[in-house]
């Protein structure tokens, strides 16, 4: 047990790197990682609604049966509630904030923006799924937290990160001093320091896309996919494409091994599908931890203005050479938007 490090024992050590801070933002940490343990019991036995229940209906017990991505949402609302460290919370679950107003909270630090669980629907298919959630401080002085909170750029987050519910239950994160990875170990029932201090290749050869979508894509998308696919080995290319259609799964992989990831515009989604507040910037302030770059094909996601919680956006996030190389084919052949 010496060599291990949990969550809980990581961020009390990291938490001397910020002298001003009374614990709030440690006690933040330690309570998504516990909503997320519960999420990740529940995720496991998805397997077995038949036994279990399908979503709304009763369980064997009597339960009401919830569908997983509305289960996990209260589960992370439970948990950022009782904490008392935050304020309102910006959930994908969610058309409005959700003022946390009970006595402890009002006068909290902090709102957290949150996907509960992106790509539930690969739940009945048993892909990996994931959680992502960015924290800010909030703008308002005082009292119950408001909208407004949720509309800065994603260079002022003090802290973000996801957890994939996969082969193993994953938390990663960074607070701006790197990012690290915790793996749960079901044994002891804690998150345990598994891929400290994680850097992205700066070059690689995997790049994730929905091809389905290419008539519609972009002629600079186009054009990077046939670049993608051209024999050329003094750049190991052709690349391999890699598409799970679960974001935090696709994401994961190429922080891991290296590539990038692209869901451009669409006929479906003429401005992108992944939302910007709590998909692109938290993965955008991540990946540049970790080495890498996230753009909406000619912007830094990071310096993007928020002017509504929901608002989508293009997004090429991953290795840095490869994010370079597919925004110059962007700047080339696509009309840089107004
Ligand atoms: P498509 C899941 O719905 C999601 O938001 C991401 O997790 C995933 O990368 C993307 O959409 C998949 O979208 O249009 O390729 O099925």
């Amino acid at each position: 047990m010496s060599r291990v490090k949990t969550l809980g024992q990581f961020i009390i050590e990291k938490q001397a790197d910020f002298p001003y801070s009374k614990g709030e933002l440690s006690r933040l940490l330690r309570d998504i990682g516990i909503a997320a343990k519960i999420v990740n019991r529940e995720v496991n036995k998805a397997g077995l609604a038949d036994i279990l229940g399908d979503a709304g209906e009763m369980n064997v017990q009597g339960e009401n049966v919830k569908k997983l991505d509305v289960f996990a949402n209260d589960q992370f609302i439970a948990a950022l509630s009782v904490g008392g460290e935050c304020c309102a919370i910006a959930s994908e679950e969610n058309e409005d904030i959700i003022v946390v107003n009970n006595e402890m909270s009002k006068n909290a630090k902090y709102v957290v923006a949150i996907d509960p669980l992106d790509g539930s629907s690969n739940i009945d298919v048993n892909v990996s799924i994931g959680t992502i959630f960015s924290i800010y401080r909030r703008t308002s002085l005082s009292g119950p937290g408001q909208k407004e909170d949720f509309f800065q750029r994603g260079t002022e987050q003090v802290a973000a990160g996801y957890v994939i519910y996969g082969s193993s239950c994953m938390m990663v994160y960074t607070t701006g001093k790197g990012v690290n990875g915790f793996t749960l170990d079901p044994s002891i029932g804690e998150f345990c320091l598994s891929h400290p201090n994680m850097q992205t290749p700066k070059a690689a050869k995997t790049y994730s896309i929905n091809e389905g979508n290419y008539v519609h894509f972009p002629d600079g998308v186009k054009k990077y996919i046939k670049y993608c696919q051209e024999e050329d080995d003094s750049t190991n290319r052709p690349y391999s494409s890699r598409y799970i259609g679960s974001f935090v799964a696709d994401f994961h992989r190429n922080l891991i091994t290296g590539g990038i990831y692209i869901y451009p515009t669409t006929f479906k989604s003429p401005k992108g599908k992944l939302r910007l507040l709590y998909e692109a910037n938290p993965l955008a302030f991540l990946v540049e931890q970790a080495g890498g770059k996230a753009t909406d094909g000619y912007h830094r996601i990071l310096d993007m203005d928020i002017v509504e919680l929901h608002q989508r956006t293009p997004l090429f996030i991953g290795s840095a050479d490869m994010v370079d190389t597919a925004c110059s084919y962007m700047l080339k052949y696509s009309t840089v938007d107004a």
